[in-house]
């Protein structure tokens, strides 16, 4: 069973992340997604996601959300959405606009729709994907088998470094000239860690001045790695406006005033977020 958590905006219509974007996703986007390849034509990219996915490219925009497991993948959808976080046990029930099942341990086995509580974006579905390179989800097929072709973006969470996954699904993704962002999840973990071991260093607390800066530091020091990666990995060259770093779950706690000065903020969750549905709407209006 999933529940829904009242956020700081409670009684307001809309969550804080809906309000935001419900103008793009209150009505069918005029057109479907531009097809991969020549081979791909438009009715077999509308096919093989109705028959692999059960997904609607036609009547909904549909973003993805992928990469290896336990990068945050549920754990992001549940808080851009505004609902708990449960654990998978056999008394979970799936239901489209409750919470995706998130833990320590490998997770979510096959991709899952969701969509807004209340029916707040009802034309935007978020996909929680399976974590690849497995038996039942080998790497080689991973694009096509998940028609992420199909989709209108891609997000790549990644927690630590890049799975070969990863770097397939970036190289597939320009090559069909998909948006992708690379996001970095759980970043508040990086940012306590540095600011301990500065703390250690100078034998005192940071300042609000440090603390600011130390944030900055980090979150360019996370991007130039991931970059460096990708291009060490034989990928083109990602830029850094297509590059996230995140922490998902201060973000839900921000929305509901349980942040202290002290606490890691949501860096550039909401970003993420927003930059993907701005590309997305952009994309169906052109195609
Ligand atoms: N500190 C911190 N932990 C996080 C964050 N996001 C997720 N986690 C934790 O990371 C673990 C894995 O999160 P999931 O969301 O289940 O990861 P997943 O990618 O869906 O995993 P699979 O379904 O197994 O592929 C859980 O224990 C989460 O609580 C975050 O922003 N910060
Ligand atoms: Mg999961």
């Amino acid at each position: 069973m999933a529940f829904l958590i009242p956020l700081a905006l409670a009684g307001a219509a809309l969550s804080v992340t809906a309000a935001k974007v419900y103008a793009h996703f209150n009505k069918p986007p005029p057109n479907p997604p531009p097809p991969p390849s020549p081979e791909v034509t438009e009715e077999i990219m509308i096919r093989s996601a109705q028959e692999k996915l059960g997904m609607d490219i036609v009547n909904h925009y549909n973003i993805a959300i992928c990469g290896g497991s336990g990068s945050g993948k549920s754990s992001f959808i549940n808080c851009i959405r505004g609902v708990a976080d449960v654990e998978l046990s056999s008394a979970f029930i799936y239901i489209d606009t409750g919470s995706a099942p998130s833990g320590i341990n490998e997770t979510t086995q096959a991709p899952a729709c969701y969509r807004w509580p209340n029916n707040e974006l009802p034309y935007l579905s978020l996909w929680d994907l399976p974590g690849g390179g497995t038996q039942k989800h080998p790497a080689e097929t991973y694009f096509e088998d998940k028609t992420l072709y199909a989709f209108d973006c891609l997000l790549l969470l990644k927690a630590g470094r890049f799975t070969s996954l990863d770097v397939q699904i970036f190289k597939k993704a320009v090559e069909y000239k998909m948006p992708i962002a690379v996001v970095m999840t759980k970043a508040d973990q990086d940012i306590n860690n540095r600011t301990k071991t500065k703390a250690r260093e100078l034998g005192r607390k940071l300042t609000k001045d440090e603390y600011k800066s130390l944030i900055e530091e980090t979150i360019r020091m996370l991007k130039n790695n991931a970059k460096e990666e990708l291009i060490s990995a034989g990928c083109a060259e990602p830029t850094l406006n297509a590059m996230f770093v995140v922490s998902a779950i201060s973000y839900r706690d921000e929305k509901m005033n349980l942040l202290d000065d002290n606490d890691c903020p949501s860096l550039e969750t909401e970003k993420v977020f927003l930059t993907c549905c701005n590309i997305t709407v952009y994309r169906r209006n052109t195609a």
